[in-house]
């Protein structure tokens, strides 16, 4: 992201398509100013000048409480071949995505993705299951970000997308801490700020995140 340019061409078909979704431009408050597409949120360019997007961030977690990992897929046109939590998009400039109470249009783009990448049925993942956490802004690569958490997740509910995600893996909190020690491997800058700032705060309080929930503060990182 920080450094790809405006010609599209020398990447993969697919997912420079998805480079025309509608994303939400938002101001510092996480309200909506207006639409781009997910190609002019991205560019350098627009992001210096202040061009902000919501997305989100979704962590999932199996009965052990290791969470799944991804490696996004090589065709990525943002960050290929990094480790990062399990799902992240941007909810879209549609009626059903726009919605804000109980955040359910961002809960629904999570929905929307968790099928998409991971092959995870949206019956697997009720909109009133994910716990949201809180909200992050921080500035390039991607902006304006929701966090939220999810459990009890195996390979089996698993039907990866290629196109997306190269490989997946469930870690514990210190088989994390480890990965993070691996020189050969790169991980997303908002998954690493996730985990400094928050992430392994919460994961021992997974089976009471109710204390861990910070839905008004948006949080600048
Ligand atoms: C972008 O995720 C979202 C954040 C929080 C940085 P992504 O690049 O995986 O989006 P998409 O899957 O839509 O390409
Ligand atoms: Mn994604």
């Amino acid at each position: 992201m920080e450094c790809h340019n405006v010609n599209l061409e020398e990447y993969d078909d697919e997912q420079v398509k998805l480079m025309q979704e509608m994303c939400i431009v938002v101001n510092e408050k996480d309200e909506k100013i207006s639409t781009d597409t997910k190609k002019n949120c991205h560019l350098m360019e627009n992001i210096k000048k202040g061009l902000l997007h919501r997305a989100f961030s979704v962590f999932l977690f199996d009965s052990e409480n290791k969470l799944l990992l991804q490696q996004r897929a090589s065709e990525k046109i943002t960050f290929p071949d990094y480790w990062t939590n399990t799902c992240c998009s941007h909810p879209l400039n549609t009626p059903l995505e726009l919605e804000e109470a109980a955040q359910i249009g961002v809960r629904r783009a999570a929905q929307r993705k968790l099928e998409q990448e991971l092959g995870i049925k949206p019956e697997k993942v009720p909109l009133d299951d994910f716990v949201f956490l809180t909200r992050v802004h921080y500035l390039a690569p991607s902006d304006g970000l929701w966090g939220e958490h999810e459990r009890k997740f195996t390979l089996n509910d698993l039907a990866i997308n290629k196109n997306e995600v190269r490989a997946v893996e469930f870690l514990s909190s210190e088989e994390l801490r480890q990965k993070f020690y691996n020189p050969g491997l790169k991980f997303t800058p908002w998954f690493k700020l996730i985990c400094e700032n928050f992430l392994f705060k919460w994961w021992p309080k997974l089976d009471d995140l109710e204390s861990s929930k910070d839905i008004s503060t948006i949080h600048k990182l």
